[in-house]
């Protein structure tokens, strides 16, 4: 069977792509499930996490959008850069473009985002400030699919956390992505396994692995 390759697209930071090249590692990827990282793509010329990727021996593009004239453009290039590992899966982590409807359709049911909230809640942007101001208690992130709505897609897995008092937006973002860190590889790698399907838009996990996870609620 040929390889199952997968591309990681990133824009800045890329601590979820690096918990996911640690997790193929360690878990030794390659012969556990004929998958390896092909290559980390961002969209931001010096995004931290492409260095971090490069360390990892994996290939590195950049593709900076603000090259092309406008969003189907830049997609076009993007496609064209991505197909060339031939990917089984896309994986966006921490990738802040929004993606037009024809690119989101080419990679069908083969793309998945990890979105910081707890879905269908705060969609977009600077959803831990959002969180703050809306008092929610249960906070969190989400695993989905992409589909041309954003943030929209089937949804994989949920990792939730508590809000504590005095909580800024970043201490939010940090308890948040430290659960991040344990879910996204997991659900990449249940993925590739084939053991998630998507039925009637609806993500199914066949062996009823865990789909959620939780953060430390020990002391609240
Ligand atoms: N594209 C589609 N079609 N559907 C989704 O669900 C997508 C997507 C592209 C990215 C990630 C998403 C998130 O998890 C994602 C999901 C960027 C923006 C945004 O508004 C919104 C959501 C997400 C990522 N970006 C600005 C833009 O004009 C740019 C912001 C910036 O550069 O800082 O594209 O939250
Ligand atoms: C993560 O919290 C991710 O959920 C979020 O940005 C951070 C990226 O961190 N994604 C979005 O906000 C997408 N719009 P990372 O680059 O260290 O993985």
């Amino acid at each position: 069977m040929p390889r199952k390759n997968i591309v990681i697209l990133i824009s800045g930071r890329g601590s979820n792509m690096e918990a996911i090249v640690r997790a193929a590692r360690e878990q030794d990827w390659d012969s556990a499930c004929n998958a390896r990282i092909a290559a980390v793509i961002s969209n931001r010329p010096g995004a931290a996490g492409l260095a971090i990727a490069a360390q990892h021996g994996i290939a590195t593009a950049e593709l900076d959008h603000r090259s092309f004239a406008d969003r189907a453009a830049f997609d076009a290039a993007l496609a064209q850069l991505i197909d060339g590992y031939e990917p089984t899966l896309v994986v966006l982590a921490g990738f802040m473009r929004v993606l037009t409807p024809g690119f989101v359709m080419h990679y069908e049911g083969r793309m998945v985002n990890i979105h910081p909230s707890l879905l269908p809640a705060f969609t977009g942007l600077h959803t831990h400030e959002r969180a703050l101001e809306a008092g929610v208690k249960l906070h969190g992130a989400t695993v989905h699919y992409v589909t041309a709505e954003l943030d929209h897609g089937p949804i994989v897995a949920q990792a939730a956390v508590p809000v504590l008092p005095g909580d800024t937006p970043d201490d939010l973002a940090a308890r948040v992505l430290a659960q991040e860190h344990r879910m996204y590889p997991a659900a990449v790698r249940r993925i590739v396994d084939g053991r998630v399907v998507l039925d009637d838009g609806v993500a199914v996990h066949r062996d009823g692995a865990p789909s959620v996870f939780l953060g430390d609620f020990a002391s609240h």
